[in-house]
Parts: structure tokens; C-alpha cells; sequence
């Protein structure tokens, strides 16, 4: 009812952070390529296997005056897993405790989405996938989130061919040059996501595409891991410098960010013997949460940030850097940017991560030295646990709560929003 919405937004105006001066608005009016790279974790940059950097492309992006790049920032989906993460990243919206929102309450829902807010500000919005449209029911949830184009399968051609196939979709090579051809014709500004997928479980890739040696824990799920990372990389590599040729780097931001883990809890003594331990504990798997993100624009003052944050905070700092006044949003993730940003990273199934303490898997550690610490030994972390614990359930049930209550709906009073016709697109390839 339009009161659960009145009550939703005076949470979340509670939360409503000071913009950075310094950086709003510093990008207004450039093209912005959002680009997923799948399963990707933080462990990866500048990981070494014999020697060889896994991913050297994505390891110069990362560290590059010109790109801001958070190394303490953790994904925060649950069984949604891509689609969580697209959840959060168009929306600042969580995916849901069980089930993936997209799938439940992309189709009937109204958004106020990173699209729709683009396209009502005058970009092109266009979201590129190998993979089938209906996929985590993306066609129906595009449409709500108000993407103009959706190139998915159906747009690539030799998509159905198996060698330019794999898993859940076209090679990352492939894809990423043909949806080059695509977006270089889009109307400047142009929002374009670009999702990749050959770095998908279990990681198989094909021997003629392979040139980087597996890990040898011997968990034939996880050694592969590494291949198709740095295949990835190479993907990406081969696009930015196509990009330069095409005159689209320049006047483009590019936001990259890692959807979820690759490697799950269930691989512990192959996720041990990757980071170099006899053992893991939880703090270790916590840790191995992380996921890139990265943003970087030339001009933009960049440099490894050590903000503690998650992909519920992608929006709003990606809002402050286009200087799209994001005050009636409803947001739940907040600009990691701003100086009063606290750093509280609530993760889907209720743990947490501060930058003092964390709560993983019911254990509670501290977070820059991973010694494991009790309620009972430490007061501090008492008071502690029990405010953040309260803030993080507040967060993720008012959350759910306009999910499942599809409250936006109600929020009719925005001046500088207008709900998406979802009639007016149609992601169909066109014959011919
Ligand atoms: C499916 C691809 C992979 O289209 O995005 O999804 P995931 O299995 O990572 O959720
Ligand atoms: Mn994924």
C-alpha cells in the first residue's frame, strides 16, 4: 500500500549520503560501458600462476591513474546469483532471501531503474548478452528496467555454432567484438551493458582456445578456473583496444564489476591450496567474496580506494559521478564516494562486513586482522554486532519489501521520473 512506500523511503532517506564534491558530476554526459565480467573475483588481480599474471589486461585497467578501484568490495547475491547482481547494479535493490526477483517480479514490477533514469536523460540504452533472452527472464525484466535494446543470442551470428559456444552462451571473444559493431553505431550518450560468460562453472574451455596452465589442486571444477579468467582478460583486452580505434574511449566511462564468487564454499581444500593456506577459515571465505570494482574515465582521479562496500552501492555512486540528483531514489545502497560514507556492507543472508569487524557464516572476526573474536570476549564488538545487525535486517527486509510489495508503483510524486511504458519495446530481432 502507498503507506509501506512512505515508510520504505523514511528509511531510506535516513541513509541519504552528502554527494563528493571533488568527484560530482565529474562525468556528466559520457557514454558509460558497464561491463559484467562473470564470476570474476577480487583474488584474481594481479594473481600469478608459474608466474604468468592470470588477467594482464584487467590488472593494468586496475591499476591505472585514470581508474578508481575498490579492492574491499564484496557481492551480495543470493540464489539469484547473475541476476542478484543485475538486481542490485540497475536498481541498488537486493535480489531476494530464496529465488531470483528477476524471475518472481522483473516481468509486473515498475522499476525506477539505471536505464530508465538514463534514457530520460537523454542516453541510448542497450544491454548486450550471448546468452538466450529469456534467461533469467531478462526480455520481460529488461523491459521494466527500460532498456531501449536487448542483443542477446538471436543477435550474434554462429551463436548456435559449438565452437563459438560455450556453456551458457557465446565466447566472450566473440560476443565482445560483435557487440562492438553493435554499440558504435548507438547515439551518443549511450549506456551499454555488456555481460560476459566463458568464465562460468565448471570453467571448461576448449584446447584451441586455451593458452594459460590450469592450478593443479586436483578439483577438476576449479583448475580451469584460471584459463577462463584469463581468457576473459584477453577478451577484454581485444575490445579496449578496439574501442580506442573506434574513438570510444576517451569520452566514455567504463564501470567493471565481478557478478558473484566462481570458486563456492564447497571447494575449501582447493580454495586453500589457490590462496597459498594449509587451511581456510571463515574469515578466508569471506574475504574470498570480494569482487572487482573498477571505474575508470580519462581525467578521472583514480587509485586503489579501500572503501568498504558492495554491488548494493554501484547506483548511487555511479549517479554522483554523472551528476544525476538521486534524492527521491530508492535506494538501498549508498555513494561510496561520499565522505560520510560508513562502510557497512550487508550481505544477502544477514552476516555482514565492517571495516572493523565481520559477521561470516555465525562467526565474528576482525576484519583487518582476521583474528576470530566473541561477543562475550570483546564488549565493544557487542554493541557493535547488535547496531549493525539491526541496521542490516532493517535494510534487507525494507528491501524485500518494496520487491515483494512492488511498492514503487506508488512513488508517483517523482518530478524528475516518469514509469517505463514497457509496451514501447520490443527486443525481437527484426528479420532480415
Ligand atoms: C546466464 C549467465 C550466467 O545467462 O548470465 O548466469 P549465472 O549462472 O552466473 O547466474
Ligand atoms: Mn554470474
Amino acid at each position: 500500500k502507498p503507506a509501506d512506500l512512505t515508510k520504505v523511503k523514511q528509511f531510506v532517506a535516513g541513509q541519504k549520503l552528502p554527494d563528493n564534491i571533488q568527484y560530482y558530476g565529474t562525468q556528466k554526459g559520457k557514454n558509460v560501458f558497464m561491463i559484467h565480467l562473470e564470476s570474476f573475483q577480487q583474488f584474481l588481480i594481479d594473481y600469478k600462476v608459474d608466474g604468468r599474471e592470470v588477467t594482464p589486461n584487467l590488472n593494468q585497467f586496475y591499476h591505472d591513474q585514470n581508474t578508481l578501484s575498490f579492492d574491499n568490495f564484496y557481492n551480495q547475491v543470493g540464489q539469484g546469483k547473475t541476476s542478484d547482481a543485475e538486481m542490485m547494479q540497475e536498481n541498488s535493490l537486493y535480489g531476494l532471501a530464496t529465488g531470483s526477483a528477476m524471475v518472481k517480479y522483473g516481468t509486473n514490477n515498475t522499476f525506477e531503474a539505471l536505464p530508465a533514469i538514463l534514457d530520460q536523460r537523454g542516453y541510448t540504452t542497450a544491454a548486450f548478452h550471448g546468452d538466450v533472452a529469456s534467461f533469467w527472464n531478462r526480455d520481460n525484466t529488461y523491459k521494466s528496467f527500460g532498456y531501449n535494446y536487448f542483443f542477446s543470442k538471436s543477435y550474434f551470428p554462429d551463436a548456435d555454432k559449438p565452437s563459438y559456444n560455450v556453456g551458457y552462451g557465446l565466447k566472450d571473444k566473440i560476443f565482445l567484438q560483435d557487440s562492438a559493431r553493435y554499440l558504435e553505431q548507438l547515439p551518443q550518450p549511450f549506456y551499454a551493458k555488456l555481460i560476459t560468460v566463458t568464465n562460468h562453472y565448471p570453467y571448461d574451455l576448449d584446447k584451441e582456445n586455451i593458452d594459460f596452465p590450469a592450478t593443479t589442486t586436483g578439483d577438476n571444477t576449479v583448475d580451469g578456473y584460471v584459463q577462463t579468467a584469463h581468457y576473459l582478460d584477453q577478451a577484454f583486452g581485444e575490445l579496449m583496444t578496439y574501442l580506442k580505434k573506434a574513438g570510444l574511449y576517451d569520452n566514455s566511462v567504463f564501470v567493471l564489476y565481478g557478478d558473484h564468487y566462481g570458486i563456492s564454499e564447497n571447494h575449501q581444500p582447493a580454495i586453500a591450496q589457490l590462496l597459498g593456506k594449509d587451511k581456510v577459515t571463515n574469515y578466508d571465505l569471506a574475504q574470498f567474496q570480494k569482487v572487482p570494482f573498477m571505474i575508470h574515465a580519462t581525467g578521472l582521479k583514480g587509485g586503489v580506494d579501500h572503501t568498504y562496500g558492495g554491488e548494493i552501492d554501484m547506483m548511487p555512486t555511479l549517479l554522483d559521478l554523472l551528476g544525476i540528483p538521486d534524492d527521491g531514489l530508492t535506494m538501498f545502497g549508498q555513494d561510496m564516494l561520499s565522505p560520510k560514507y560508513q562502510g557497512v556492507v550487508p550481505l544477502r543472508d544477514g552476516d555482514w562486513i565492517t571495516p572493523t569487524y565481520m559477521k561470516f557464516n555465525n562467526q565474528y572476526f576482525n576484519t583487518t586482522t582476521g583474528e576470530q573474536v566473541t561477543l562475550a570476549s570483546d564488549p565493544n564488538l557487542k554493541q557493535l554486532a547488535k547496531q549493525t545487525q539491526n541496521y542490516v535486517d532493517q535494510v534487507l527486509s525494507n528491501s524485500d519489501a518494496v520487491i515483494t510489495g512492488d511498492l514503487l508503483r506508488f512513488d508517483t510524486a517523482r518530478p524528475d521520473f516518469h514509469p517505463v511504458n514497457k509496451k514501447s519495446f520490443d527486443y525481437k530481432k527484426s528479420v532480415g
